[in-house]
Formats: structure tokens, sequence, C-alpha cells
């Protein structure tokens, strides 16, 4: 699938074709993905742990829910629950050290061994890692960015994604989680059953979130790239107007897995 067309399909997917597996192919390949992503110090924040529903004890698969991730449990055939590793800094030395030798850092930039050792690791890496504050929102933009490249990569292979709340503690123990990883989201995973999940979510023109050299000064579209994305499939029509569509084929999901309305 065309990149464009890739980030245009993706949209919370809720309802899963429950019983069509998901290819292990696919799983490697939203793995692939994730592992692919930028990462400051080349460090591995991103870890997950895939469970397949049907290898869950239901009672397991219950304790995982929360008021606001229920069905999407039971209907999605895969879970990836998403962590991220608040110990990136060990090793932060060595992968800098060999990004240098590999020509990734350049010394044209300033990088060397020494710069490695003196500046680099113990006045920025060190002091972030140890940081209360810091530390974990490194994490966390860094873990969401492999989280956002597996989910597209999930779109690309043909599935519905979604990404989903859960109750961490239960998570924690049954999958044998250090306390050293933040828990993030658990990305369901499988085959849509909801055709193209009524169309893109209302989004804000850029003009409202966007702006060019200072806050306050609006990043307005150029209509011609708009329409271009728009052919593209980056923009696609959104749920505005299929409002009657959409609630039949809720009725109808609804009536197909005996969801109540
Ligand atoms: C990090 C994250 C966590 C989310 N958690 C949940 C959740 O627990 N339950 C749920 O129904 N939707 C969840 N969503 C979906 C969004 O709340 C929202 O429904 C959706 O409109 C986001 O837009 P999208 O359809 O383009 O993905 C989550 C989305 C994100 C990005």
């Amino acid at each position: 699938m065309e990149f464009k067309q890739v980030i245009g399909n993706r949209r919370t997917i809720r309802f899963f074709e429950p019983h069509k597996p998901v290819e292990r192919a696919k799983i490697q390949t939203i793995l692939e993905a994730a592992n692919r992503c930028s990462r400051s110090v080349n460090a591995d924040y991103a870890k997950a742990v895939v469970c397949y529903r049907d290898e869950m004890d239901p009672e397991v698969l219950q304790a995982l829910k929360t008021p606001t991730a229920t069905v999407q449990f039971d209907l999605a055939p895969v879970a990836i629950f998403w962590f991220g590793d608040t110990e990136f800094h060990v090793g932060a030395q060595a992968r800098l050290k060999e990004l240098f030798d590999l020509g990734a850092l350049a010394p044209t930039h300033g990088w060397s061994h020494n710069y490695v050792d003196e500046v680099a690791y113990p006045q920025v890496v060190k002091p972030i890692a140890d940081d209360p504050v810091l530390g974990p929102w490194m994490v966390n933009v860094e873990t969401g960015l492999a989280m956002c490249q597996a989910m597209l990569a999930a779109v690309d292979e043909g599935l519905g994604v979604a990404l989903s709340g859960y109750n961490v503690d239960a998570v924690k123990e049954l999958l044998k989680v250090p306390d050293t990883w933040i828990p993030m989201w658990a990305m369901l995973v499988g085959y849509s059953a909801e055709g193209d999940g009524g169309g893109q979510r209302p989004r804000a023109p850029l003009s409202a979130n966007y702006f060019e050299g200072h806050v306050g000064n609006p990043f307005n579209e150029d209509p011609a790239v708009t329409e271009t994305l728009q052919q593209a499939g980056m923009i696609q029509p959104g749920m505005h107007g299929r409002e009657a569509q959409r609630r039949q084929e809720l009725r109808e999901l609804a009536d197909r897995f005996g969801l109540p309305l």
C-alpha cells in the first residue's frame, strides 16, 4: 500500500473478525517496523509482548479489561502489550561509539569517542535518565514512536489496529514484566469487521494546532496540496454526514456479535 494511503486508512478499530487469525509473519512485520523507528542514543526503549487471545485463560482476559477497554479484548485475536525501558542509558556510550565508528555520527558535528565519554553521556544522557520527570518523558516519547510505526505497518498489512488501556497490575504479573519497564498501551490487532471504520475521525484544520515561525501564526493549508493528499488517500471523507450509515453498521455489528446497543 502507498504510504499516504496507509496513513489515511488507519483509524481505531474496535470490532475485529474474532476467528480470523493474524498470520505470525504479519506480527513479525509489525515488530520489525517498530524496531526500525528512530531512537535517541540508539537505545531499545520499546519492549513488547505479543499475546494470542485464544491462548489466554478466560479469567485472565477478563482481568485485563478496564472501563474503556472491554469488548475489543474479546474480539481481537492478538494483543501486543507495549512497555518502555527506563534503563535506556545502559550501554549508551558503546552504542554512540558504534554509531561514530560506522560514520552515522560524524566528527564534522563534534562527535568522537572522547565526546561521548566526556560530554554526550555524562552531561546529556545520564542526567536525563536520572531525572524523575525527564527520564520517563523520554521513554514515553520514544516508545510512542515505535508504536506508531507498528500501527502503520499493521494497516499496511491489511489489518485493523487499536491502542487500548488495560489493567496494568494484572498484565505486569501475568507477563512477568520487570519494574524497570513503564507500561504503555495494548495494541489490539486483527482483521477489521467494520469496513473502513466509518470514515476518518474528526480532526481540526492544520491552522488550529500548527504554526509557522511562531505560535499564533497559523500554518494554513494550500488547497491544491489538500486536494493532492485527498487523491492519494491520506485525507479521506470524515465521519460527519455518515452518521445514519454508521449507526446501521453498529446495529449490524451488535447483532452479529450479540452485543448490547
Ligand atoms: C494512546 C491511545 C490510547 C487509547 N486508548 C483507548 C482505549 O482505552 N479505549 C478506546 O476505546 N479507545 C482508545 N483510543 C482511541 C481514541 O480514544 C479515539 O477513539 C480515536 O478517535 C482516536 O482516533 P483514531 O480513530 O484516528 O485512532 C486510544 C487512542 C490512543 C492514541
